[in-house]
């Protein structure tokens, strides 16, 4: 009997996110077939058709294994070298085009924003610390990066639309806002409808926006605190709002406040990564 691959599977094949296949079985760029329950499977030739296509250097598949992903996690290598020079030293389009180049090799988003954005990132808060980096230069480097990844969202092709809402944004006197639009980008690929509300908002507006827009899920950013008591406060009041509206409430970035910061959320976590399999846990796609 021919053997056939889930969509997990397709995914640890190729090296991409769950999500990823079922949008290209979607679009039909992947060719599938459907059980009668609705659910896609795939043979070796869907496999290998769509690997030879888009380039996807993916093992040989025996009949009797399936793959699983990598155990070696992918490196940036000097990547994250190239990319601080890049943001420092040109435009938007080349950020971006540096960006989706690793993209259309296959790695997932996840791990680009996680390993590569990030620690980009926080060398650029180091050289600023330490003085080699002008405010200037730290803004000019923000701005780039913001608006590269404002055009990837145009580069890559969302998912047919899954029915669900989010509202994005930060906390009180948080003014940074990366860690936000990455996330709410990854929400509109993933097929969401997202309200993106930027930084420094007070409790009052984001509370107003869960009322207004009865969202599926609240995603708020934290960097940095000037009063770590007022945003647990702040935190705790829109939980009872999310809660009240049944919405799920993550809390991301980089922020150590304190222990109680996981009481007044849902999810707490400073990775993508985690987020991705935090949405296929709670919200999976039919
Ligand atoms: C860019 C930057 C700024 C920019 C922000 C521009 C903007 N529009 O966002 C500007 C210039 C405004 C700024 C201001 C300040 N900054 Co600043 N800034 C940074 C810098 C260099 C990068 C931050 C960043 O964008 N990182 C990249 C993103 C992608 O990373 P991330 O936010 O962590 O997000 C990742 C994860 O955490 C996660 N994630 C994040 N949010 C969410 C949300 C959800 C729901 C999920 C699931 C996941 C998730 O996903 C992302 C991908 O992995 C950092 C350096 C660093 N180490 O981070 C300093 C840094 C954060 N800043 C710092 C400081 C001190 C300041 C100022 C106080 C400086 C000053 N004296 O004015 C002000 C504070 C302003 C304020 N009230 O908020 C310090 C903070 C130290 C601390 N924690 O106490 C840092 C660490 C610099 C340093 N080395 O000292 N800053």
């Amino acid at each position: 009997m021919e053997e056939l691959y889930s969509s997990k599977q397709v995914a640890d094949i190729l090296g991409v996110n769950e999500s990823s296949v079922k949008r290209w079985a979607d679009s039909g760029d992947l060719k599938c077939f459907k059980t009668p329950g609705g659910h896609r499977k795939f043979n070796k030739s869907h496999i290998y058709d769509f690997a030879n296509k888009y380039s996807y250097n993916i093992p040989e598949l025996s009949s009797l294994s399936v793959p699983q992903q990598s155990e070696i996690p992918f490196s940036f290598n000097g990547s994250i070298e190239i990319l601080f020079k890049k943001l420092l030293n040109s435009d938007e389009k080349e950020v971006l085009e540096f960006i989706y180049s690793f993209y259309a090799r296959g790695i997932p988003l996840y791990t680009i924003f996680d390993d590569l954005i990030k620690p980009c990132m926080t060398k650029i808060g180091e050289y600023w610390f330490s003085g080699r980096l002008k405010i200037d230069d730290e803004h000019v480097a923000s701005y780039n990066l913001m608006k590269s990844i404002i055009l990837l969202n145009n580069k890559i092709s969302p998912a047919i639309p899954n029915g669900l809402k989010a509202v994005c944004g930060c906390l009180g006197k948080e003014n940074h806002e990366i860690g936000i639009l990455i996330m709410s980008n990854v929400l509109k690929i993933e097929g969401w409808n997202v309200v993106f509300l930027g930084s420094n908002l007070p409790v009052e507006s984001l509370s107003r926006s869960i009322k207004i827009h009865k969202p599926d899920l609240v995603c708020v950013s934290t960097t940095y605190t000037t009063n770590p008591k007022i945003f647990l406060k702040d935190m705790e009041k829109l939980y009872e709002t999310s809660k009240k509206y049944k919405a799920k409430l993550i809390l991301g970035g980089e922020n150590r406040i304190n222990a109680e910061e996981s009481r007044h959320c849902d999810k707490r976590t400073k990775s993508i990564k985690e987020v991705y399999d935090y949405l296929n846990e709670n919200f999976p796609v039919k």
